[in-house]
């Protein structure tokens, strides 16, 4: 395939969107045909799906942490089927928009990917690791980013962030402090097994800093002319 695919994972607030924006004009402006995407919802079933995945925990009926704790008001969503959701989304993703996209040569920015999987699903709630890289295989037919950006931020900032822009948490921003550090977790351990795939960058410095060194290593990993 001529195209790349390049992806952005990190806790929430972690700046993903707003570096994704700056470096699609940076790319355009080298001439580069970009196409900008995310997980769940780069696609029109996806963005059902993420409406049922994200829905805020007061907007029933779904809802993973009554699964947890047992006391389910609304109706829960297991986490399995959870799991099985963000695979559904992303195998429509791969076959829709990636393969055919990354075939016309197009450098793709992806909001989340698979990654995001073994993060929150694996090291987050605990699902079985050997049964998400199973599914997550499934789901991509083996298609893996050319380069993951893992913005790296303190839980605690990034929350603090969303909380300030003042659109409420979703469904999984609102679960435990606890489970965000286990998230946190899982990408400092992704990073640390692939460190030819996976790039950590500072995402506490100033959005502008954050770009800059993004633009650095493109430039680097994938032979771009600055
Ligand atoms: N999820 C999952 O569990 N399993 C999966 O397999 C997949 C996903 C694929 C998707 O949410 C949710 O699905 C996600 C994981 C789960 N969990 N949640 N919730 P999403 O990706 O759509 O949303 P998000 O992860 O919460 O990201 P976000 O809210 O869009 O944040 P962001 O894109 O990382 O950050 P931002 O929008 O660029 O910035 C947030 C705010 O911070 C905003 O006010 C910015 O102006 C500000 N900001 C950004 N950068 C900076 C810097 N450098 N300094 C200061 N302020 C900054």
């Amino acid at each position: 395939m001529g195209g790349k695919l390049i992806v952005f994972e990190g806790v929430e607030g972690c700046g993903k969107t707003s570096q994704i924006q700056l470096c699609s004009e940076w790319l355009e402006s080298l001439g580069v045909s970009v196409m900008v995407t995310r997980e769940p919802g780069g696609t029109e079933l996806g963005l059902h799906l993420r409406r049922l995945l994200l829905e805020k925990a007061e907007d029933k009926p779904f809802s993973t942490r009554g699964c947890a704790n047992g006391n389910a008001q609304g109706k829960p969503v297991a986490q399995v089927t959870e799991l099985l959701l963000y695979a559904a989304d992303r195998s429509q993703h791969v076959e829709q928009e990636l393969k055919p996209n990354l075939t016309a040569g197009k450098y793709i920015l992806c909001d989340r990917y698979t990654d995001s999987t073994i993060a929150y699903q694996g090291y987050g709630r605990g699902l079985n690791m050997s049964l998400i890289n199973q599914l997550n295989y499934i789901a991509t037919g083996g298609l893996e980013s050319d380069l993951t950006i893992w913005l790296d931020v303190d839980v605690e900032v990034g929350l603090a962030r969303k909380l300030l822009d003042g659109v409420g948490l979703d469904r999984i921003e609102q679960e435990t402090i606890a489970f965000h550090r286990c998230v946190q977790q899982g990408y400092a351990h992704l990073a640390a097994s692939h460190p030819s795939r996976i790039v950590q960058v500072d995402g506490s410095l100033s959005k502008e800093a954050v770009q800059q060194v993004i633009q650095g290593i493109l430039c680097d990993r994938l032979h771009l002319a600055k």
